[in-house]
């Protein structure tokens, strides 16, 4: 059986993956920083599939938490097969002049450095088994850049050049690097955007059909399916009426 490591389970797209490849009979080391929420998902993973699931609750932003929980994995769980760097946000929408130095960070803290504190981690052992897949969760945002959001764009961005830059460094030891790049999906994204204002949040889809979780999961799931020969570089996915990161078509009443 393979093992995946999966950052951020505890909702959205990162909940969705470890159920999907539970369901795919993967065992799964699952993270976030919610250890309630963390430890009731993995439960309930174990009640519906026949897999291991071991969880580590940590911040991705702390290097240190990052080495601590990941040098006590058991030793069933050492050997990661494939690693999704998930964890992320966004903080705020605003104009740059407008906008808070402190969502920057956290910005680039998660969504950069996080996922190189874990990539860091999880290589060497690839690299010793000459083998391994490491699926970035990037955005549209890694694509285009849209008014107010210029430093969420940044980290995708970001994202998409380490995700390049693995896939060229990494080549000759036979791990694939991936990414996937979503448009407008419904999860707890903009509520954490906005700070925990869900109307707000909820006006973001307001005459659309946003993607879902399990869209992304659907994605994920092709792309660890194809045989070993075959690397999916990026998946783009949107929204039917979501033609790049700024122009929505909504239909309204
Ligand atoms: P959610 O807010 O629903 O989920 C985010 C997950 O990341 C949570 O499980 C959260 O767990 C975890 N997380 C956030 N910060 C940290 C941290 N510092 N340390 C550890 N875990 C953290 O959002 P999505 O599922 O939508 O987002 C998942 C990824 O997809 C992100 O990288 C996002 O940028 C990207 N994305 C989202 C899109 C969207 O429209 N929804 C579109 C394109 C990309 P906890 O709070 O428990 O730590
Ligand atoms: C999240 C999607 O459109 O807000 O990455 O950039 S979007």
């Amino acid at each position: 059986m393979k093992t995946a490591f999966i950052t951020g389970i505890t909702s959205g797209f990162g909940k969705a993956f470890a159920y999907r490849l539970a369901k795919l009979n993967y065992n799964i080391v699952v993270t976030g920083r919610r250890e309630e929420r963390l430890e009731q998902i993995a439960s309930d993973i174990r009640s519906q599939f026949d897999v291991k699931v071991h969880t580590l609750c940590f911040d991705v932003r702390d290097n240190e938490a990052c080495k601590a929980s990941i040098a006590l994995l058991p030793a069933e769980f050492q050997n990661i097969d494939l690693l999704v760097n998930n964890a992320g946000l966004a903080a705020g929408a605003s104009p740059f002049n407008e906008s808070d130095l402190d969502d920057y960070e956290r910005m680039i803290d998660t969504n950069v450095k996080g996922l190189l504190y874990i990539t860091k981690l999880i290589v060497p052992q690839m690299i010793n088994r000459k083998c391994g897949h490491i699926i970035n969760i990037s955005s549209i945002a890694g694509i285009d850049v849209y008014p107010n959001g210029s430093v969420y764009c940044a980290s995708k961005h970001a994202v998409n050049a380490i995700t390049k830059g693995l896939r060229l460094d990494l080549v000759k030891f036979g791990i694939k690097v991936s990414s996937i790049s979503p448009g407008m999906v419904e999860t707890e994204f903009s509520i954490v955007r906005y700070h925990g204002d869900e109307k707000k949040a909820k006006d973001v889809y307001t005459g659309i059909i946003p993607l879902d979780a399990e869209d992304i999961a659907d994605t994920l799931e092709f792309i660890v399916t194809r045989p070993d020969h075959v690397s999916i570089n990026d998946i783009q996915i949107n929204p039917k009426q979501q033609a790049n990161a700024y122009l929505v078509h909504r239909i309204l009443d």
